[in-house]
């Protein structure tokens, strides 16, 4: 966080008088109170085409307009700050003031988001915001606190999808001993194994290059993402498996939030507000805008009993996140999905 004096107080800083000294020098007569602004620096590892970058600028307006310029957000897209895992490294260290990041990155910082990474859990967007936006998700952004982490909404990443440049893939077995990048989460590593693949952690700013150098096969992610990184240059087929939903976690460093007066933290709640319902209402519509956008690409619509293949296979990738987050949060989480 940079904050700057307003002009009075940069005129100050030139010279040895406190600025209201300098505003009368100038004939200002008694100066208002200098308010600072305060620029947020907010990264993230998306393309500045993403809906999450979209948002964060949706934010920035929404900040400078009702903060009259007091609050702005200086926007660093592309993994210009480093992986997803250092920006938040970097929000706990108060060196980034605000990031959004895949969930399943999380997992490394707070072994109970690993509970949102089990694969097909998630059927559809209604079961996806009854967990995020009740008690089940409320408490999970909550449990950031204990690692110097605000979590304050969910953005939609999306849902997830399996892609590669070698075949159309149908089943596990089209997918046997293909190279699989996958993000930074054991979860994810562990379910492509029990599929077949052979897969490998990769930080995503890295994945465009590793693909168009052959080093994977195959990935997964939200086609809407997929289109928003270029990924069709590298990537032939995309099968739609939606095996996992992924939220796109909007967090703060505890001690800027705290930092903002009363009257600003309302307006800055608000702001987190109407961009997180902006950034969903994009990313409702992104995934179909995308695929009618990648004709090149062949996109792969499974039948259930196809779906079905690759979803038996994750009964001990289930029962392994029970161990880490606890049999009844999975089960709460399940039980919210299907109700
Ligand atoms: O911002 O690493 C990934 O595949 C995730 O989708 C990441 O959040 C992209």
């Amino acid at each position: 966080m940079k904050t700057i004096p307003t002009r009075i107080g940069r005129l100050a800083r030139g010279t040895f008088l406190a600025p209201g000294l300098v505003a009368l020098a100038l004939g200002l007569g008694a100066p208002a109170a200098t308010t600072a602004q305060t620029v947020l620096k907010a990264a993230h590892s998306s393309s500045t085409t993403s809906t999450g970058h979209q948002a964060l600028e949706h934010m920035a307006r929404q900040l400078k307009e009702k903060t009259d310029g007091r609050l702005t957000i200086q926007i660093f897209p592309n993994s210009q700050l480093g992986s997803e895992r250092e920006q938040i490294e970097s929000v706990q260290l108060g060196n980034l003031d605000m990031t959004f990041i895949s969930s399943a990155v999380l997992g490394a910082f707070n072994p109970q988001f690993f509970a949102l990474d089990i694969p097909f859990m998630f059927k559809d967007r209604a079961g996806v915001y009854r967990v995020l936006d009740g008690d089940i998700g409320t408490r999970l952004l909550a449990s950031l606190d204990k690692v110097g982490i605000k979590g304050l909404a969910y953005w939609e990443n999306g849902f997830r999808q399996l892609t590669n440049n070698v075949r159309p893939i149908r089943s596990p077995k089209d997918l046997e001993g293909m190279k699989m990048r996958t993000m930074e989460n054991e979860v994810h590593i562990a379910a492509w194994k029990a599929e077949g693949a052979n897969p490998a952690p990769l930080a995503f700013g890295e994945l465009f290059t590793a693909l168009q150098q052959g080093t994977f096969d195959a990935q997964e992610g939200p086609i809407n993402l997929f289109y928003d990184m270029k990924f069709y240059e590298v990537q032939k087929y995309i099968t739609r498996t939606n095996h996992v939903y992924s939220p796109w976690p909007l967090l703060i460093n505890p001690d800027v939030y705290n930092s903002f007066s009363p009257e600003d933290r309302a307006i800055f709640d608000q702001a987190v507000k109407d961009a997180t319902s902006f950034q969903r209402d994009l990313a409702r519509k992104a995934d179909d805008k995308a695929a009618a956008a990648m004709p090149q690409v062949q996109i792969i619509d499974l039948t259930p009993e196809e779906h079905a293949a690759f979803a038996s296979r994750m009964g001990p990738i289930q029962d392994s996140v029970k161990k880490k987050v606890g049999a009844e949060v999975v089960e709460a989480i399940v039980a919210e999905v299907n109700r």
